[in-house]
């Protein structure tokens, strides 16, 4: 791993394929991958693969990763199962720090959706 990955971030492992995950996607700035406790019948992670702690941490540098972000999650909702806007829809969640609910101390985004009621939220 590069000095832009942790060693210690379960995420970067996952990105690094040095633990096992259920891959939704991957190109060179980007990885994607099923939560493995979904909460709705579509439930992916998606993560910049440069370890970057959380929102917090994000500047100026990084508005193109951020933005290549957003832009793909409608597409890879769609591929995942989300029925399509207005009546289908999706949602995403981007729990930052321990206040905000941030378990995983590695930015990413839940890509939330299908049929509803779902588990939680
Ligand atoms: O949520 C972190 C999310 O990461 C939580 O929904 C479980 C998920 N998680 C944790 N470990 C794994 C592995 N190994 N594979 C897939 N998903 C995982 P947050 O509270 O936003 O930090």
């Amino acid at each position: 791993m590069s000095a832009q990955h942790d060693p210690n971030c379960i995420f970067c492992k996952i990105v690094a394929g040095q633990i096992p995950s259920r891959k939704v996607y991957e190109d060179e700035d980007l990885f994607a991958f099923h939560d493995i406790h979904p909460w709705a019948p579509v439930h992916f992670l998606m993560v910049p693969k440069v370890h970057i702690p959380s929102m917090a941490q994000v500047g100026p540098e990084h508005e193109r990763l951020m933005g290549r972000l957003l832009t793909l999650a409608p597409k890879l909702a769609m591929e995942q199962g989300c029925n399509p806007y207005p009546e289908g829809g999706f949602r995403i969640v981007c729990n930052t720090g321990q206040e905000g609910g941030q378990e995983v101390h590695h930015l990413h985004i839940h890509v939330i959706g299908g049929p509803r009621p779902w588990a939680k939220g």
